[in-house]
């Protein structure tokens, strides 16, 4: 059983290595990072891993490999280097995942959905932990469909709900239904929106409760989808149910990611923008470039974090 206000404190007071909760990994003599390609050759003696990452203080994640190329991209303007060059994609080989590092900040692409970006989670918090990075944080950053708030609003969220609007990350482990605590530290959040107004950046940046389901159509309550067997009253029942929670905000990887940073004792924060407000619709209809603007937005709070977190 887990207790979340020691899961929390210990990712808010972290300030030493990534410590992972698996007894085995110490004894492996190697580790294969499969999906990211990156081969830790000897676990006893891993400075070249250190070398390559250990100055890593965030780890940004995201679900595009362009995105995220493009991420890299912005912070490293953001942080004074006036490289010109392509960021080069360092989990290439893999074949997967887009992995680019911008001085200190990672920035990997996830996929859609929980079990995809669940992999590449395994592997990254791995990857922290053999490069002896010290006190790093994981910030998400993605788009989402918004419950009850305006297109473009950012959402910094506190409380994961899953599909059936609990406040938890139900997983099958050996068989059994496994239910883990789903937040993510206050203090994170409250430090991301300190550094936001709206009066400067047009936009609102709120904290409120997320849900992540697996399904982006039947999951989400949509009724567009390819199957459908309940009416629009029944989705919107739901959609204010959902309201009712505090949740202002749906996506699909909330509750993976507030689960197992919290397992890991890393802290982390998700930071979404609306693209659509479902209780007025389900198709995502803003056009690419209203689409290319929203999808700044979570740029601009995640590099005036990284920038005050940095000190620059
Ligand atoms: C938001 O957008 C994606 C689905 O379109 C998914 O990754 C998510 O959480
Ligand atoms: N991503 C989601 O998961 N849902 C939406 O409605 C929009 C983006």
């Amino acid at each position: 059983e887990c207790n979340i206000h020691s899961l929390i404190n210990k990712s808010c007071n972290m300030s030493k290595g990534v410590e992972l909760k698996n007894p085995n990994l110490a004894r492996m003599p190697s580790d294969y990072l499969y999906h990211l390609a990156i081969n830790v050759a000897n676990t006893a003696d891993t400075s070249d891993i250190q070398r390559q990452f250990g100055d890593v203080k965030v780890l940004c994640m995201g679900g595009t490999p362009s995105r995220m190329r493009e991420l890299a991209r912005y912070l490293r303007n953001e942080l004074g280097n006036s490289d010109n060059s392509e960021p080069v994609d360092l989990a290439e080989a893999g074949h997967r995942y887009a992995l680019f590092k911008e001085g200190p900040v990672l920035c990997a692409s996830h996929g859609v959905g929980s079990s995809t970006a669940s992999v590449v989670l395994h592997e990254l918090l791995k990857l922290l932990k053999y490069a002896k990075c010290q006190d790093p944080i994981i910030i998400r950053i993605g788009t989402c469909g918004g419950v009850g708030v305006a297109p473009g609003t950012v959402v910094v969220t506190k409380d994961a709900y899953n599909g059936y609007l609990r406040n938890e990350h139900e997983i099958p482990i050996l068989g059994k239904r496994v239910v883990r605590p789903a937040q993510f530290p206050e203090q994170v959040i409250q430090d991301i929106l300190r550094l936001s107004k709206r009066s400067d950046d047009g936009f609102d940046t709120i904290m409120a409760n997320t849900m992540s389901s697996d399904c982006f159509y039947e999951g989400q309550g949509r009724i567009d989808g390819a199957v459908c067997d309940y009416d629009d009253a029944a989705k919107m029942e739901f959609l204010k149910e959902a309201h009712k929670l505090g949740i202002r905000n749906i996506e699909m990887e909330a509750t993976m990611l507030s689960s197992l940073t919290l397992q890991a004792g890393v802290k982390a924060a998700d930071i979404c923008v609306t693209l659509v407000n479902r209780l007025n619709g389900d198709q995502v209809e803003i056009t690419p470039e209203t689409k290319k603007d929203y999808e700044h937005r979570p740029f601009l709070i995640v590099g005036r974090y990284i920038k005050a977190l940095l000190g620059k």
